[in-house]
């Protein structure tokens, strides 16, 4: 009668295999989305006149620009000549950013917000060429910070905003709000913001960056489906002090990988 006890283990043990066999599925860790993410196959560029190479009187045509928080106190002009030269000069007590960059409105290709997470994975880049011409702070508390900005809007309609700073004021980085200190690399992070700090350019000096936007914002936000792009631009961020500051920037190309 009944099975052999060898026979009654076996049965237990397949038993076992298969009610553990969903559970051990279960905790399989899931890759993070930006790794799954092609790292190889053609880019596609998705902006327009990022080189400012149209001839006079379009030479700014698909770039835009915009100042939040600065008063009258404040000067500051975007010239588009073979490549975008930005002059800022701000007064005592201001507090504020100047934004030069691609819009989804006018400068993306298909003037459409670019999704992050699509039915063809993609990764997308910014690469582009700066120089800091001058920068002239005055005291030792001034808070300026020139970055590489980008805006996602999620799927639930709100923005967020990942800037990866590639000149930070030593007072800036004196009091971070984030782990930089402490051999991190988050300059600061509230609220909507998540800001990386990704060098510290020397002035005078063209330097390329090609900066992965995709790995960025996953890292600082989670990329989740619906998020889409809808700008990318160069930031420079006034706190307190005085500060004159000269930028050029060229070859400014949002680029999608597509795997192929
Ligand atoms: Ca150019």
């Amino acid at each position: 009668m009944g099975l052999k006890f060898r026979e009654r283990m076996a049965y237990l043990l397949v038993a076992v295999f298969v009610l553990a066999a969903p559970t051990i599925t279960c905790i399989t860790p899931h890759p993070e989305p930006y790794r799954s993410h092609p790292r190889s196959g053609e880019w596609k560029i998705l902006n327009l006149n990022g080189d400012v190479s149209l001839p006079p009187p379009y030479c700014g045509r698909h770039w835009s620009m915009h100042t939040v928080g600065f008063t009258d106190a404040t000067v500051w002009r975007v010239f588009f000549e073979g490549e975008v030269k930005v002059v800022l000069k701000t007064a005592s007590g201001e507090r504020g950013h100047l934004a030069v960059g691609m819009w989804w409105t006018t400068g993306f290709r298909h003037g459409l917000k670019i999704p992050l997470i699509s039915s063809t994975p993609t990764r997308i880049v910014v690469d582009f060429d700066v120089m800091i011409e001058s920068l002239r702070l005055e005291g030792v508390d001034q808070w300026l910070r020139v970055a590489l900005a980008c805006a996602v809007q999620r799927g639930d309609g709100a923005v967020v905003y990942t800037e990866m700073d590639f000149w930070d004021s030593p007072n800036t980085l004196r009091h971070p709000r984030g782990n930089v200190s402490l051999g991190g690399e988050i300059v600061y992070q509230g609220g909507d913001v998540v800001e990386y700090k990704i060098d510290q350019i020397p002035l005078g000096v063209w330097r390329h960056y090609r900066v992965d936007l995709t790995e960025y914002v996953d890292r600082a936000w989670g990329i989740r489906p619906g998020d889409r792009l809808e700008s990318v631009y160069i930031v420079i961020e006034v706190i307190e002090n005085p500060v004159e500051i000269v930028l050029h920037l060229d070859n400014f190309w949002v680029k999608a990988l597509i795997p192929q």
